[in-house]
């Protein structure tokens, strides 16, 4: 099966993965399956020196992709999106298989791909800069947006194929180059997906657009950060991962685009449809196994419905189907790894050290290896659990009560992260106060949905500990672009701004 997925995506014999028996004496980093334990190949991690020249050659591209004109670098982009059409189901399963996502959420992270491709396409007509009015006569004002140069893409392992994509597709049409620095757990979906768009670009004439390097955080995150060639880092991942970057990137006026650590919840209020409420909160607390960034974390529930919410739920978990992610109808597969599944064990524990009552799951599973059992846990009357304020990637579901709608609010924002929310509500007064400036403080807020599975089209990030970057969608591509402002005097005298005479 490993093989087939392999040879499908021309991964086989790729000059960067080798077989899984040749990987130590290769010294090659070995790439685990997280549903069986079992090595699925080796891939060649870069060195200072191989990294340095995947840089430069970014920097050379950059210096003529930049003056393609931006409609034909759409239909570059547009090309690459035909042939992630062609290669989803091969790619998808490549991301099931390597990050233990079941079969639909693997090809519906493809498709995120293929719509911002898509995205990226009509984008390439619209960069859109503005015209103001000159104060002075005979003279035109307007801005304009211009390519910013080599892009460094941080990923993580949880959207090893999507979020490279929201970056590189926008940053392409954009007239960047990306070099990208996908996680050591998922090498392999990352280089047949950055192989996909540079084997595009290089016959339509572009080598060097699309570059990829491989390593650990000593050996080539840190450089990438520091690398003054890079004038934008977008990382995604912890937010530990990202005060670090942020600082480093800073400390050399670089800019970045940080998309990190979520928090996230939902509310419950005593008239939501909990037809929508109950599929919605399982979909965003187990999909993925617990391992979205906008996974729900937290549950706040009207005191009146709290035991009825809490008992369905525990009902509809009883029935989902946990194992094999490839295999038909199987709803939650594998944590990504051991370390993950000792996190989950740790805050389980935890959380039951602090007054938490487990309603259902709480332990590994019994198919064992790295699946564990996903868990409601109930918060103590004291409405108080400090194990929640940390995101734990894993299927822990926490649940809160509330009396008021504003209590809830404050719940909702009373962590340091500010990723996704969300309110399940028949109250149009509660609806909008929830959308209000009072109300949730997150980058994303939805009424009646849960607060994950977010679509390509709006600006995807958040506030506060997530860090402030926004990708995907809406105006998100004017990160990847410098803006410039420019006056132009068609007239015979010299007028200055502000009505100043310098004679
Ligand atoms: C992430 O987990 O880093 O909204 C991204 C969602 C997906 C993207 C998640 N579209 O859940």
């Amino acid at each position: 099966m490993s093989d087939s997925i392999l040879k499908a995506l021309g991964l086989e014999g790729h000059p960067r993965v080798v077989k899984a028996s040749e990987a130590a004496s290769r010294g090659a980093h070995l790439v685990h399956n997280p549903t069986t334990g079992a090595p699925i190949a080796g891939v060649t991690l870069d060195t200072a020196a191989s990294y340095d020249a995947t840089v430069a050659a970014s920097v050379k591209a950059f210096d003529s992709w930049r003056s393609v004109p931006a409609p034909q670098r759409g239909l570059v982009v547009r090309a690459i999106g035909e042939e992630f059409r062609k290669h989803k189901d091969a790619l998808g399963a490549l991301v099931s298989l390597e990050v233990g996502k079941i079969r639909q959420e693997g090809l519906g992270e493809v498709q995120e791909t293929i719509d911002i491709a898509d995205f990226a396409v009509g984008l390439s007509r619209q960069l859109y800069g503005l015209t103001m009015p000159s104060e002075r006569p005979n003279h035109r004002m307007f801005e304009q947006w211009l390519p910013l140069g080599p892009i460094g893409v941080i990923s993580a392992f949880n959207f090893p194929n999507a979020v490279w994509a929201w970056n590189s597709m926008l940053a392409a049409v954009c007239g960047d180059t990306t070099v990208w620095k996908p996680s050591l757990l998922a090498p392999l979906t990352a280089i047949a997906s950055n192989q996909i768009a540079d084997k595009v670009a290089t016959a339509l004439g572009h080598p060097g657009v699309f570059g990829l390097v491989m390593g650990t955080d000593a050996e080539v995150g840190e450089r990438m950060t520091a690398d003054p060639r890079l004038p934008l880092i977008s990382a995604t991942g912890s937010s530990r991962m990202g005060r670090i970057v942020g600082q480093v990137v800073a400390k050399r006026f670089g800019r970045c685009l940080l998309e990190l650590g979520g928090n996230n919840a939902v509310i419950v209020d005593k008239s939501a449809d909990l037809s929508l409420a109950i599929p919605a909160i399982v979909f965003a607390a187990v999909g993925t196994a617990g391992q979205r960034c906008t996974t729900t974390r937290r549950l706040i529930v009207h005191e009146s419905i709290v035991d009825d919410v809490t008992a369905r739920l525990k009902r509809a978990y009883e029935t989902i189907r946990i194992g094999d992610p490839l295999a038909d109808g199987t709803l939650v597969g594998p944590l990504i790894n051991d370390r993950a599944v000792e996190a989950f064990e740790r805050a389980v524990k935890e959380a039951k050290s602090q007054g938490g009552t487990v309603v259902c799951g709480g332990e590994r599973h019994f198919l064992g290896g790295r699946f564990v059992q996903p868990t409601i846990i109930r918060v103590p009357a004291s409405n108080r659990l400090p194990i929640s304020d940390e995101e734990t990637f894993a299927p822990i579901l926490y649940v809160f009560t509330f009396k008021e709608v504003a209590e809830a609010v404050a719940m909702n924002n009373g962590v340091a992260q500010g990723l996704s929310s969300a309110i399940f509500t028949d109250s149009v007064r509660n609806a909008e106060r929830f959308l209000s400036p009072a109300g949730s403080d997150c980058g994303i807020a939805n009424v009646n949905i849960g607060t994950s599975g977010a679509e390509i089209g709006g600006a995807f990030g958040g506030e506060k500990e997530t860090g402030g970057g926004r990708e995907s969608g809406s105006d998100s591509w004017k990160a990847y672009m410098r803006r410039q402002t420019c006056t132009v005097n068609y007239g015979a005298q010299l007028t200055l701004a502000q009505g100043i005479r310098f004679e």
